[in-house]
C-alpha cells in the first residue's frame, strides 16, 4: 500500500490525514514521484495558475472552503497512483520515463467535471457543486491520470467501442488505485465517484458489479453498444473486470454490498483483483491498438493472460468465462 517517504502532511477531504511528498520552500512538489506538482488555478480555466506554496508543511484543514484541501486529495491522488503503477504494474509513471504529469485544481466555478488532456500532459479538478464537493477523490484520480496512461500505450480512440474500452481503462484502474491505498476514510469499492456525490443524492457516478444500475450504462455487449456515449459503453468492460476479480453473484465487501449477474446464467468464480488488472494492463500495453472493439479486447485479454499465467491456466479459463458472462463471446 501507500507510504510516502516524505514528511509533508495533507489534511484531504476525502481521504482523512495523509502524508504528501512535498519539497523545501515549501511547496506541492513530489520529488520521488517524478516531480509532479499541483497547482492552484483559482477560478481560472488555462495556464498552470501558481504552484502550492506554503510556510508550513502542512496542507489543507479537511474543508472545501480552505483551498489547500482539494490540492491535497489531488496530490495525494497522483501520488497513490504513481505508487500503484511503479509496484503493482511495474511501470514509471503515466509513460514508463519516470517523467510526472501535473495536476491543476480549482478551475472555474462550481465546474462539476475532471479531466485529463493530452496536450498538457496534466489532469483538471472542477470544485463540485456549489463548490463544495471537488472532483478529487482518489478513484477519480486515479481515474484521470490513467487516461494518460492509456494515451501514451494503447491509444484507445475516445469514440464508439474503443471509447467504452478507454472509459473502462480509466475505471479498472482507478479503483484498482482506491483499494490498493488501503485508506480507511475511502475504503476500496467497485463504485466510482462515491465520494464526490455529483448527483446530490449520495449515490455513485459508476457501478461495475452491474453497470445499468446508474441508469444509462450497458451490462452487456450488444452490436448497439459502440452507439453509447463512451461513459456507458464502458460498462461491458467494466462488468468483466468485476467478474474476473470477484465473480458472480452477490456479495460485501468492505461493508458494499455487491450483486453481479451474469448475460447468460452462468456463474463465474473470480482470481482476485491482483491478478485481473495485471492481466488488463498486460492487453493494454502489449495487445490494444487505437482501433480496439470488445472482440479485440477479449483476444487481448486471452493472450495476455495466456503470456502471465499460461494457456491452459484457471485464469485463463476465468478471462473466458468472464467475457461470455458479459456477452463477448
Ligand atoms: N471526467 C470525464 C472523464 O474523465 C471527462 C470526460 O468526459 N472525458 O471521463
Ligand atoms: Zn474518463
Ligand atoms: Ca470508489
Amino acid at each position: 500500500s501507500y507510504e510516502a517517504i516524505e514528511t509533508g502532511v495533507g489534511n484531504t477531504q476525502y481521504s482523512g490525514q495523509v502524508t504528501l511528498g512535498t519539497s523545501a520552500g515549501y511547496t506541492l512538489t513530489d520529488a520521488t514521484r517524478g516531480g509532479h506538482k499541483t497547482y492552484n488555478l483559482n477560478g481560472g480555466t488555462s495556464g498552470t495558475g501558481t504552484l502550492f506554496t506554503n510556510s508550513t508543511d502542512t496542507w489543507g484543514n479537511g474543508s472545501a472552503s480552505n483551498p489547500e484541501t482539494a490540492a491535497a486529495d489531488a496530490h495525494y491522488g497522483a501520488a497513490v497512483t504513481w505508487d500503484f503503477y511503479k509496484n503493482e504494474l511495474g511501470r514509471n509513471g503515466i509513460r514508463g520515463d519516470g517523467v510526472a504529469a501535473y495536476s491543476r485544481v480549482h478551475y472555474g466555478n462550481a465546474y462539476v467535471n475532471a479531466f485529463w488532456s493530452d496536450q498538457c500532459f496534466c489532469m483538471t479538478y472542477g470544485d463540485g457543486t456549489n463548490n463544495t464537493k471537488p472532483l478529487t477523490s482518489l478513484d477519480v484520480a486515479g481515474h484521470e491520470m490513467s487516461h494518460g496512461l492509456t494515451a501514451s500505450t494503447a491509444g484507445l480512440n475516445y469514440r464508439r467501442e474503443s471509447g467504452g474500452l478507454n472509459e473502462a481503462t480509466s475505471d479498472i484502474f482507478g479503483t484498482s488505485v482506491e483499494f490498493y491505498a488501503n485508506n480507511a476514510s475511502d475504503t476500496g469499492d467497485y463504485l466510482i465517484g462515491e465520494k464526490i456525490d455529483i448527483r446530490g443524492n449520495g449515490t455513485p457516478l459508476r457501478y461495475m458489479d452491474k453497470p445499468s444500475k446508474d441508469g444509462n450504462s450497458a451490462d452487456y455487449w450488444s452490436s448497439g453498444v459502440g452507439r453509447l456515449d463512451v461513459h456507458y459503453s464502458s460498462g461491458p468492460a467494466n462488468h468483466f473486470f468485476y467478474l474476473l476479480s470477484e465473480g458472480s453473484g452477490a456479495k460485501t465487501l468492505n461493508g458494499v454490498s455487491y450483486n453481479s449477474p451474469t448475460y447468460d446464467g452462468s456463474t463465474v468464480t473470480g482470481i482476485g483483483r491482483q491478478k485481473a488488472y495485471k492481466i488488463w494492463y498486460k492487453a493494454l500495453t502489449t495487445y490494444m491498438t487505437s482501433s480496439t472493439d470488445y472482440a479485440g479486447a477479449r483476444a487481448a485479454t486471452l493472450s495476455a493472460a495466456t503470456d502471465l499465467y499460461g494457456a491452459g491456466s484457471a485464469e485463463y479459463n476465468a478471462v473466458a468465462s468472464a467475457w461470455k458472462a458479459v456477452n463477448v463471446k
